[in-house]
C-alpha cells in the first residue's frame, strides 16, 4: 500500500540522545514542551481522495473476506511474529482500542519512558475499557530483538495479557514506522535513534491519536480510546 509522506515534519535533538520526530499530525497530537530546539516545518497536509475515501478496500491483508477502511493500517500487508514466536496478522486488532508504539529492547533512554508512560496509560483506563485495549510494541531492532529477547522485555517491564511484543522482517517493519511517521536510524554503536511517538487506533486500525515526544499527553490518549469503545 502506499505510505503516507507529506507529513507536518519536526525535527528534535535531544540532550541525551539523537532522535527525529515526524508528527503526522492528527488533531490531538501532544507537542514535546522539553524540546526547546524543535524546528517546525508546514508541509502540505495529505490530499484525500474525495471520490472514494472511507470505502472498503480489498488488500493482501483482508484475504478471507475481511475488507479494511482505505485510511486502515491493517491493509498493510506487513507480517509479524509475537514473543512466543507465533505469526500475528495486524488485521486480527480489528474490533479492539490499539496503542501502537515502535521500539528497541535495549534502549536505554526513550523507549522504557515511553514504555513507562504506556503502562501508566493502561492503570488509568475505566476496567471495561482496560479489558479491550491492546498495547502493541513492535521492535525496529530486527536482528538483535529476537523472540527471545521480546519475552524477557515482557516478563522484565511486567507486560500483562493486553500487551503484544511484536517482531518483523526489515521491509515489515519500515512499512510500519513509515505508515505511522517514525523514524529510525541504527548508529554504529548499534543502538537508534528514533522518533518518540506512539500512537491509537479505532477499531477500523485508522490512526485516531499520537502523542509526539516524552511527556504528558496520557489524558488525550485515554479519551481517544475510551471515544472508541462501543
Ligand atoms: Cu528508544
Amino acid at each position: 500500500m502506499k505510505t503516507r509522506t507529506s507529513f507536518p515534519l519536526l525535527l528534535c535533538l535531544a540532550a541525551t540522545t539523537a532522535f527525529a520526530a515526524e508528527q503526522p499530525a492528527p488533531a490531538n497530537t501532544a507537542k514535546d514542551e522539553s524540546c526547546a530546539c524543535c524546528q517546525e516545518e508546514k508541509q502540505p497536509a495529505p490530499k484525500k481522495d474525495a471520490c472514494c475515501a472511507d470505502q472498503p478496500v480489498v488488500s493482501p491483508a483482508s484475504e478471507g473476506g475481511q475488507s479494511f477502511t482505505k485510511e486502515s493500517l491493517y491493509q498493510s500487508d506487513a507480517t509479524f511474529t509475537d514473543d512466543t514466536g507465533k505469526a500475528f496478522a495486524l488485521g486480527s486488532l480489528r474490533g479492539r482500542p490499539v496503542v501502537l508504539d515502535l521500539f528497541f529492547a535495549s534502549c536505554g533512554y526513550a523507549c522504557p519512558l515511553t514504555v513507562t508512560d504506556l503502562l501508566a496509560l493502561q492503570d488509568r483506563l475505566p476496567a471495561e475499557l482496560r479489558g479491550r485495549a491492546v498495547f502493541v510494541l513492535v521492535s525496529f531492532d530486527v536482528a538483535r530483538d529476537t523472540t527471545e529477547v521480546l519475552a524477557k522485555y515482557r516478563a522484565q517491564r511486567g507486560l500483562d495479557g493486553q500487551w503484544i511484543l511484536l517482531r518483523g522482517s526489515d521491509d515489515s517493519v519500515r512499512e510500519l514506522a513509515a505508515l505511522v511517521g517514525v523514524k529510525f536510524k541504527q548508529e554504529a554503536d548499534g543502538a537508534f535513534s528514533h522518533s518518540n511517538l506512539f500512537t491509537v487506533l479505532n477499531r477500523e486500525g485508522e490512526i485516531v491519536h499520537q502523542r509526539l515526544g516524552l511527556k504528558g499527553g496520557l489524558d488525550e490518549a485515554a479519551a481517544a480510546l475510551a471515544a472508541n469503545t462501543p
